[in-house]
């Protein structure tokens, strides 16, 4: 940690409680949030993570009213759901709180209070729709309609997810209201709106300058949203379920969902510790929200802005967000009940959290959205956890029983060779790669490390053969001290793993703390990479099965349970949708993700002699690289019979260098060049998108010369 940070405070989204929590939520923020909490207390640091419900918000109103009860009743059970979810799969929060607790009202109204008092709201009288048939005001994710922009239908309020543009419901066209589809209209209503167009500048230098370490695709959205102009936003709602408007005369308001959500970490933390201040008003404290990709617009700019206008709170040091899980290659969808539910897994695959931990980790979505497969569980748990890991740990402990008498063997240094030196230095260096991995929050970086320690460990072992040197002990005796030296370094290696593995399988490191006989304090992080943890002549327990196989039928039955649970067509309104990710899909709180293949529509008519400007000619791929850190982006040099062009194109996740080199393909010639990552790209190739996003290349059906002209 940077030296002039004294104490870390880790968020992690507060999810709705409006439905159970899917491994797509786990993937998204709360792994990789305990991952760097385990990994920051075994470094000894003053850290605090915290968590709970969001129990505000329309999408839970709108499931009290559609079974029945009240919004009361819907999160206090969904709450207590989620939090033994969480509780089963070790993320181990210092506190899961709930938004509806008296100290958050408190906390999110005085907070909204002092800023009104400070004059910074606009009050302004607006129409907004309301839906006469349901009787309520229509959130922004409740209205779609067609985009002014792209001219796609199934725009939302707030939002066109086809081109991205963010909108405002007055821009729809032909809205309609999601609930009931009746044609909204409009009603008068007074709201506070927050000028985020105030902050513009001051958000402009402070992330765009000041954080240009953030991931590419937070830093990237911040930027767009930045670059397009920020529009005051309203943060009060017409609604009675929610913290109410700390104003006289204003029955029927409460704050907006994204304004008290986040305050929720600041109530959570005053009910952790009388030292909450600490964490939030002191310059050496490092903020860290880990959330998911659909939330990022209000961790970064919102949030922000509104604690910049409060005074006094620390901003966030970073904003670690992850794209999405994609289940068996498609989206997740709640109201098609397109998902792995966290608490059926635990009844499913008992014993086997750090299984579901490891694999969400190894797959983890940290730069790109990510695909779960059951096959792919599988894979990893039988390939990497079992011949891996746990077979290197079996092994050490079944020689070490018979070659060693169970003790930890003395190295005997006179006899040590390069080879073992070579192991010994590798604790160090893994160690010192898994810290700085953590330390940048890539960890599934960080988890490759430690499963390559053991991969190594095996190798060595394997070159050793010390069951081999066994055999002939009567004739050499002094072969004894290899045997001894070999063992001594795997159980070394066991005792390094155990700590490094111990932030992201906290349940198989004390499975390994257990057969060492040592205690928790060997895990403390200072002590990973040292060669000298188990002392020499100490009796080790008998091996304990750390990983077990799974099997071709249970992977089968979680295929068929996926797919005999979809619904095929979603669910009449969004509001029986759950936030699908992270915390969610949606880009407003209000919502959720609706699942619907994207229409294919066409763009608007345009004249002959506007296509007649574009010059396409056929080209042949002669070389080809990936540009450094830009995972989307390869460098093409592309023959068109009079030049060889510098081309940049936005297809390294579809194909690698090799397999694009000769390929012939249709490039726009003329279009203006443009840098992009610093490399100069001189037109663009056409390429052929399919329905699962996957690009094909568009070519001439038979070879032809480079150069020729398209039409
Ligand atoms: N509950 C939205 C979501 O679930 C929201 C996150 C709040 S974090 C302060 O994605
Ligand atoms: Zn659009």
């Amino acid at each position: 940690m940077e030296d002039r940070f004294r104490r870390i405070l880790v968020t992690a989204a507060l999810p709705y409680a409006n439905g159970p929590v899917h491994i797509g939520h786990l993937a998204g923020c709360y792994l990789p949030a305990d991952i760097y909490v385990r990994y920051q207390r075994a470094q000894k640091r003053d850290i605090k993570f915290v968590c709970g419900s969001d129990e505000h918000g329309v999408p839970i109103t709108i499931r009290a009213m559609k079974e029945g009860i009240t919004p009361q009743e819907v999160v206090d059970k969904y709450h207590a759901i989620i939090k033994d979810s969480f509780a089963r799969m070790g993320i181990s929060f210092d506190i899961y709180s709930r938004t509806s607790n008296p100290v958050h009202h408190e906390t999110s109204a005085g907070i909204f209070k002092k800023i009104y008092d400070q004059g910074l709201f606009e009050e302004k009288e607006t129409e907004q729709y309301f839906d006469e048939q349901a009787g309520v005001f229509l959130a922004d994710r409740y209205i779609t309609g067609t985009c002014p922009v792209c001219h796609k239908p199934g725009a939302y309020g707030d939002q066109c997810e086809k081109c991205g543009s963010t909108l405002s419901p007055e821009q729809l066209i032909d809205p309609r209201s999601t609930l009931s589809d009746a044609v909204p209209v409009k009603r008068k209503t007074k709201h506070w709106y927050f000028p985020l167009q105030n902050y513009e500048a001051w958000l402009k230098e402070w992330i765009l300058e000041g954080h240009k370490e953030w991931k590419n695709n937070v830093y990237g959205q911040c930027k767009s949203w930045l670059d397009s102009g920020l529009q005051p936003r309203a943060m009060t709602r017409d609604s009675h379920w929610g913290v109410k408007v700390p104003l006289p005369d204003t029955e029927g308001k409460v704050l907006y969902v994204w304004f008290d959500a986040p305050i929720g970490y600041i109530s959570a933390t005053k009910e952790l510790t009388p030292n909450w201040a600490d964490y939030w008003c002191k310059d050496d404290t490092k903020l860290v929200h880990f959330i998911g990709k659909d939330n990022i617009v209000f961790h970064c700019i919102i949030f922000p802005a509104t604690l910049k206008a409060h005074g006094g709170f620390v901003l966030p040091e970073n904003v670690p967000a992850n794209e999405f899980l994609n289940i068996e290659g498609e989206k997740v969808s709640t109201s098609r009940n397109w998902a792995v539910w966290v608490h059926e897994y635990l009844e499913d695959f008992q014993g086997c959290e750090d299984v579901l931990r490891y694999v969400l980790c190894a797959n983890a979505p940290e730069t790109k959205d990510n695909d779960f497969t059951w096959k792919d569980f599988q894979d990893r748990n039988n390939s990497e956890l079992v011949s891996v890991f746990g077979n290197y740990v079996n092994r050490t402990f079944v020689l070490m029983h018979k070659l060693c008498g169970g003790k930890v063997p003395k190295l005997h240094e006179e006899v040590m060779d390069d080879r073992d030196r070579l192991m010994l230095e590798e604790f160090r260096l893994t160690a010192a790669r898994v810290t700085d991995a953590i330390e940048h929050y890539r960890f599934r970086e960080g988890l490759f490390e430690v499963i390559d320690l053991a991969r190594k460990g095996n190798k060595y072992m394997q070159e050793k053969e010390p069951w081999i040197l066994a055999r002939t002990l009567a004739d050499r005796p002094e072969d004894q001290k290899l045997i001894d030296n070999c063992m001594h370094i795997c159980l070394q290696l066991c005792a390094n793993l155990s700590i490094l593995i111990n932030p992201f399988l906290p349940t198989t490191a004390r499975k390994l703390l257990h057969m060492m006989k040592v205690v928790e304090k060997m895990l403390e992080w200072e002590n990973a990479g040292k060669a000298k943890l188990l002392s020499v002549g100490y009796t080790l327990r008998a091996p304990e099965l750390l990983f077990r196989k799974i099997e071709d039928e249970e992977v089968a039955a979680q295929i068929n349970k996926l797919n005999a649970g979809k619904i095929s067509s979603p669910a009449s309104s969004p509001a029986a949708e759950q936030p699908a990710q992270s915390a969610s899909t949606a880009t407003s709180p209000d919502i959720v993700e609706i699942v619907e293949k994207p229409a294919i529509t066409v763009k608007d008519e345009i004249i002959f002699d506007d296509f007649a400007k574009i010059d396409l000619k056929t080209g042949t791929i002669v070389a080809a690289e990936k540009v450094p850190k830009a995972d989307k982006l390869l460098k093409l040099e592309v023959d068109l019979g009079f030049e060889v062009r510098t081309i940049v194109s936005g297809i390294a996740l579809h194909y690698t260098p090799e397999e694009v080199v000769g390929r012939q393909v249709v490039v726009v010639v003329n279009l203006a060049p443009r840098k992009m990552r610093g490399v100069e790209s001189r037109g663009m190739i056409l390429m052929a998108e399919d329905a699962a996003g996957k690009l094909h290349f568009v070519a001439p059906a038979n070879h032809i010369e480079p150069g020729s002209g398209v039409s």
